[in-house]
């Protein structure tokens, strides 16, 4: 099992051990996020008002998911997930499903909440957690990946980290109080036949501060739906770009092919 970087983090380290050191090409991309999302020039992630939706459900979601975290590592442990035999719900340590062996700096819990049939409260309650690092120039919290969901909604603790790559570049999400992020995965991605984008995202560590985000993917069910282009979108000119699967061959096939660029960069 991977250690938690909880207690890796609380245990004084000076330096992060090499399994959490990003490869060379990635780190000349990692600066100091606090920096970072001071940044006024270039693309930014637009910012929608939406006063009128209120509810408080946000409100419960951060507040069980910050109880989760508040509770001592030997506690926690007793919901361990076990990603190996597809226990994949609780919590966790290791979120990218890389052959690798890389490890990102983060914490989670991971629990899947509709439909209710589905529920399984015997894994209660949810968060994905990032520790402050001794050397947040060398680590990620989450590594660059898009989601599988159709969207995500991310709640943040207002310590920025969530970065997007866009038109070539990383760019920080400033941190709006009160504000959810909410971004397209590749269920959209496919059913638009590519006219929304996947978008790929990270997160960063720091030294300073504890970033928690509570995201929650809205996913389409695993066998029922055939994930293909909407009819709508496709045409002549503009052929299906994405061969017909289910969201279980989906996931397997990103597994698969990580699995693959895992093994050819060695
Ligand atoms: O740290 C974050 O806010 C992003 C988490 C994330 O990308 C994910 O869990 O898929
Ligand atoms: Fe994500």
């Amino acid at each position: 099992m991977a250690a938690r970087v909880e207690s890796l983090s609380s245990s004084g380290i000076q330096s992060i051990p090499k399994e959490y050191v990003r490869p060379q090409e990635e780190l000349t991309s990692i600066g100091n996020v606090f920096e970072e999302e001071k940044k006024e020039e270039g693309p930014q992630v637009p910012t929608i008002d939406l006063q009128e939706m209120y509810s408080d459900d946000e409100v419960r979601v951060k507040k069980a998911g910050q109880a989760f975290f508040d509770l001592p590592v030997e506690e926690k442990e007793r919901y361990a997930n076990d990603q190996a035999s597809g226990k994949i719900q609780g919590y966790g340590s290791k979120l990218a499903n890389n052959a690798s062996g890389q490890l990102e700096w983060e914490d989670y819990f991971f629990h899947l909440i509709f439909p209710e049939e589905k529920r399984d409260l015997s894994v209660w309650p949810k968060t994905p957690i990032d520790y402050t690092c001794p050397q947040p120039e060398l680590a990620l919290g989450v590594e660059a990946h898009t989601d599988i969901s159709a969207l995500t909604f991310i709640l943040h603790n207002m310590v920025p980290g969530l970065q997007l790559f866009y038109q070539g570049k990383w760019v920080t999400a400033k941190c709006v109080p009160n504000s959810i992020i909410m971004h397209i995965g590749d269920t959209i991605e496919i059913l638009s036949n590519g006219k929304y984008k996947s978008i790929l995202h990270r997160g960063l560590v720091n030294k300073e501060k504890v970033r928690i985000s509570w995201a929650v993917f809205f996913e389409p069910p695993k066998e029922k739906i055939i994930l293909k282009p909407l009819p709508e979108v496709v045409t002549e000119a503009e052929p299906a770009q994405f061969p017909p699967r289910t969201f279980a061959q989906h996931i397997e096939h990103k597994l698969f092919r990580k699995s693959q660029e895992a093994l050819l960069s060695k």
